[in-house]
């Protein structure tokens, strides 16, 4: 099965957002492997966001995503990175549809609540940065003969 990172940025968690999150990829039908609240440091936030590094607004997005906890995921599904992208919504908030994540909880580009890997190369990539193998964990939701014909 298909594997996404996902995480709840620092403005998220202290906004109390984390259950309304974890909440609309759980009732989507997605399969949560692996959790953990975490302040980053630095040198996974320059991994995370390499393509952004040389990006004008890099260093505030750094300082954003180190002023905090975050709740790290990740989730399991098929074609997971595409319906995370959909639940998660643009990036902008503004532009972000009503009914997504970005479009119901956030209003600025630079506060845009979670993250969520862009591609499955993206996805492997991410969570091994955050997570080590053994934090993954194997179980059956029971609805799974359901969810999927
Ligand atoms: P994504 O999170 O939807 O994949 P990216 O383009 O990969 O969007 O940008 C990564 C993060 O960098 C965004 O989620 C947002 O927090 C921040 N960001 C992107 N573009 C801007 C900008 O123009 N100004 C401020 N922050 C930005
Ligand atoms: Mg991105």
């Amino acid at each position: 099965m298909d594997r996404t990172f996902v995480m709840v940025k620092p403005d998220g968690v202290a906004r109390g957002l984390v259950g309304d999150i974890v909440s609309r990829f759980e009732s989507k039908g997605l399969k949560l492997v692996a959790a953990k609240l975490e302040k980053l440091p630095e040198k996974r936030v320059r991994e995370q966001y390499q393509e952004h590094l040389e990006k004008p607004f890099y260093p505030s997005l750094q300082h954003y995503i180190t002023s905090g906890p975050c709740f790290l995921m990740v989730w399991e599904g098929r074609n997971v990175v595409k319906v995370a992208r959909a639940i998660i919504g643009a990036t902008n908030p503004a532009e972000a549809a009503a009914g997504t994540i970005r479009g119901d909880l956030a209003m600025d580009i630079g506060r845009n609540v979670v993250h969520g890997s862009d591609s499955p190369e993206s996805a492997k990539r991410e969570i091994g940065i955050h997570f080590a193998g053994t934090e993954l964990v194997a179980y059956k939701r029971i609805d799974e003969p359901v969810l999927y014909e």
